[in-house]
């Protein structure tokens, strides 16, 4: 009995010790760029697919804008900063894709609210397999426009 008791705790840590690995399609650094009620802002995020599968991010959600789309910031011919809808963002197998100021962003169109440094909102990203994630979100003060 006690050796059966044993081998279940050794079991339990060994388990532990596994679980540090992505093995699920996972988010980190999630964060918002501070806004006013009425105007804009963005989420950023490092999103990791730890799965084996490939998969795509179609959209995503918030209570706190009127609508979140998925954007992409080029430089245009012009010099100018160009936002581009992205119909979806491809997130192969066992690869990251990262949204940062200048790049890929969640943006969150007609503000409900102000979203002021600390604050923090929850954001929920839909797939195209892979089940809802809701994530919490914190605002920020961003050094960079867009
Ligand atoms: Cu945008």
């Amino acid at each position: 009995m006690k050796r059966v008791l044993m081998l279940v705790a050794l079991g339990t840590l060994l388990l532990g010790a596994c679980a540090p690995a992505a093995k699920d399609i996972e988010a980190s650094e999630v964060w918002a760029r501070t806004g006013m009620a009425g105007g804009n802002s963005a989420v950023y995020m490092l999103l990791v697919n730890g799965t084996s599968a490939d998969d795509e991010l179609l959209s995503a959600s918030s209570d706190v804008a009127e609508a979140v789309e998925l954007h992409e910031s080029n430089m245009g011919a012009n010099g100018e900063m160009q936002m581009i809808p992205q119909a979806s963002i491809s997130l192969e197998a066992g690869t990251k894709v990262e949204f940062k100021p200048g790049g890929l962003h969640v943006m969150l169109i007609g503000l409900k609210q102000d979203l002021k440094a600390g604050d923090e909102f929850e954001l929920t990203l839909h797939f195209k397999d892979h089940a809802d994630i809701t994530l919490k979100v914190i605002v920020k003060e961003a050094m960079m426009d867009m």
